[in-house]
């Protein structure tokens, strides 16, 4: 175990090591496989993403936001193209984004839009997927999965072998945000509930929960919540997560995930780019991690503003797991400052990234963007080491970096709480 003393041999061995450690991605909306249509891919997918869209919207005068909407895939491709990338340079994160998943995936030139069509479209499912897990270094992902959606449910009652690579999460916001419409659905499931929270329904909805976690080998269960989360509270989500949410978590010994801070819809017309960020309460949190000391929890928080209290919680609850850098957050200077604050107050007991992505290539850019972020951060770091005779070697380095990309919530998974 040689020391490192100086500070280029030390950016060569971060560099590697970040580079070459497998990432375990705790949060995308990808699917394998099995699920089909399900599986979003290719270029006309990349660059009409809602992040995309949102983007669009903005330079266009002649189209309005739900014609753009509604627009066919192809056309609206061929639109975003021509505005983002040709009539401007590619430098806002996303489309930045899309030149280097097309770069490193290989098209012979990232300008050609058609020909990087022509590249992509060539692979087959598997091919596509096998080579994006590889230039991304991903070992395995967790999808996100809504047992209440027609296309996706099927798979799961068929008990079809899903790739190993996909790991999957039980999201239940359907059933927290919206219940009036879930509970009729639930019904439907053969779950014998009703729109009161009788004593009946929360038995039910328990049974549906741990019924639906097990049948997916959920590694946990999660929500994204809008910033009018509070716990304790009347509402029907405060009520579901204590009664329901939490003891099956308890029993099944997995986390519930929460991702607070989205108002969905704020802008109809543009569907899901039309959602906003607002700043949250997470007493809720302190509230859950508190009362529930056996539980594990999961977090992770739309809202700049919010960051530094979700890690001041963290610092607190070692059954509350931080990770990401979520959505608006996902810009390099956010990740950058969310990234170096998280390691000043919890070492490495978090996880750094995850990509949300949902169109397969997606993932290239979004870790190798931050890939390169955390190199800076941990050449600072442990430069600062060096310079009070503390010499880090390639093992720490590489063990370290290994927790931050994904051990670390492997660790927390088999925590006893
Ligand atoms: O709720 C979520 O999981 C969000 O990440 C998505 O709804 C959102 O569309 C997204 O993909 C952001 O990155
Ligand atoms: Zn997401």
């Amino acid at each position: 175990m040689s020391e490192i003393k100086d500070r280029a041999t030390l950016r060569k061995v971060v560099i590697d090591k970040v580079n070459s450690t497998p990432l375990f991605d705790v949060h995308t909306h990808l699917f394998s496989e099995e699920f089909g249509d399900l599986v979003l891919r290719g270029v006309d997918a990349l660059v009409t993403y809602h992040y995309l869209r949102a983007e669009v919207n903005r330079v266009l005068d002649y189209i309005s936001p739900r014609d753009l909407t509604r627009m066919p895939r192809p056309e609206q491709a061929q639109l975003v193209w021509h505005e983002l990338f040709e009539n401007r340079s590619p430098i806002s994160e996303v489309t930045r984004g899309t030149v280097t998943a097309l770069n490193r995936l290989g098209v012979p030139n990232p300008r050609d839009y058609q020909s990087a069509r022509d590249h992509l479209s060539k692979l087959s499912c598997r091919e596509h997927i096998d080579l994006v897990f590889k230039v991304a270094n991903v070992s395995a992902v967790v999808m996100t999965n809504d047992p209440f959606d027609l296309a996706e449910s099927p798979v799961w009652l068929s008990g079809k072998k899903i790739d190993p690579r996909f790991r999957a999460a039980l999201r239940i916001d359907e059933m927290l945000v919206n219940w009036p419409t879930t509970w009729p659905l639930l019904k439907n499931m053969g779950y014998d509930v009703e729109q009161h929270l009788t004593g009946n329904t929360l038995v039910e909805v328990t049974r549906f929960l741990e019924e639906w976690a097990q049948r997916m080998g959920a590694v946990y269960m999660a929500a994204s919540l809008p910033d009018s989360f509070r716990m304790p509270d009347p509402a029907v989500w405060s009520i579901l997560i204590s009664e329901c949410v939490v003891p099956v978590c308890r029993k099944l010994d997995i986390p519930f995930s929460m991702m607070i801070g989205v108002r969905r819809r704020v802008f109809p017309e543009l569907v899901d780019a039309g959602d906003a960020v607002k700043r949250c309460d997470l007493d809720a949190v302190t509230y859950l991690c508190r009362t529930y000391p056996h539980n594990k929890f999961m977090l992770t928080v739309l809202s700049r503003e919010n960051q530094h209290e979700a890690v001041a919680i963290s610092r607190k609850c070692r059954n509350l797991h931080v990770f990401g850098c979520w959505w608006f957050n996902n810009n390099p200077s956010i990740i950058e400052e969310i990234t170096r604050e998280r390691i000043e107050m919890l070492g490495t007991s978090f996880t750094a990234f995850h990509s949300d992505a949902r169109i397969l290539d997606q993932m290239v850019y979004k870790l190798h963007h931050s890939r390169r972020i955390l190199i800076e951060i941990l050449v600072e770091k442990y430069g600062y080491l060096i310079d009070e005779r503390w010499f880090p070697t390639e093992e720490e380095i590489g063990r370290d970096t290994g927790m931050l990309l994904g051990e670390e919530f492997q660790r927390f998974l088999k925590a006893r709480m």
